[in-house]
């Protein structure tokens, strides 16, 4: 995660070149050289600039780091997202919901063991005397 990091700040500073912001040709090179498998449309060079405009919170027409982080972050969360829907869609009916119904009969089947466990621990001294005794009985 630490190198996703650095990789993620190194390449908004790859791009930027020493500026404050991305201008268009930056943001264009960065988006298709870096994004195009993540992205739709990095190839074209409309798309990339609207997605420029809708990223340009502060409408200078460049894109600066905060602004770069709202690109990171939308496309961290549809990732996210992507391998939630992934990971859901065909376990979904069998395994994650009755997962969720079984928690609390698993938890009430533990305290029943729990209790039939302990009784007999409190119960065995006596039986064991009552054996004791009936040898003792059998003897005399
Ligand atoms: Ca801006």
């Amino acid at each position: 995660m630490e190198s996703a990091i650095q990789t993620i700040v190194g390449v908004f500073l790859k791009s930027a070149k020493g500026k404050e912001s991305l201008g268009g040709n930056d943001f264009q090179k960065l988006v298709k050289s870096q994004l195009h498998n993540i992205m739709m449309d990095t190839d074209s060079s409309e798309a990339v600039k609207k997605m420029r405009q809708g990223l340009d919170a502060n409408q200078d027409g460049k894109v600066n780091f905060e602004e770069y982080m709202n690109l990171v972050g939308y496309l961290a969360t549809s990732l996210s997202e992507q391998c939630t829907a992934a990971v859901e869609t065909p376990a979904e009916s069998a395994a994650a919901a009755p997962e969720i119904e079984s928690t609390p009969a698993a938890a009430e089947v533990e305290e029943e063991k729990a209790e039939v466990e302990a009784q007999p621990e409190e119960a065995e001294p006596e039986a064991a005397t009552a054996v004791e005794k009936e040898k003792v009985e059998e003897a005399e």
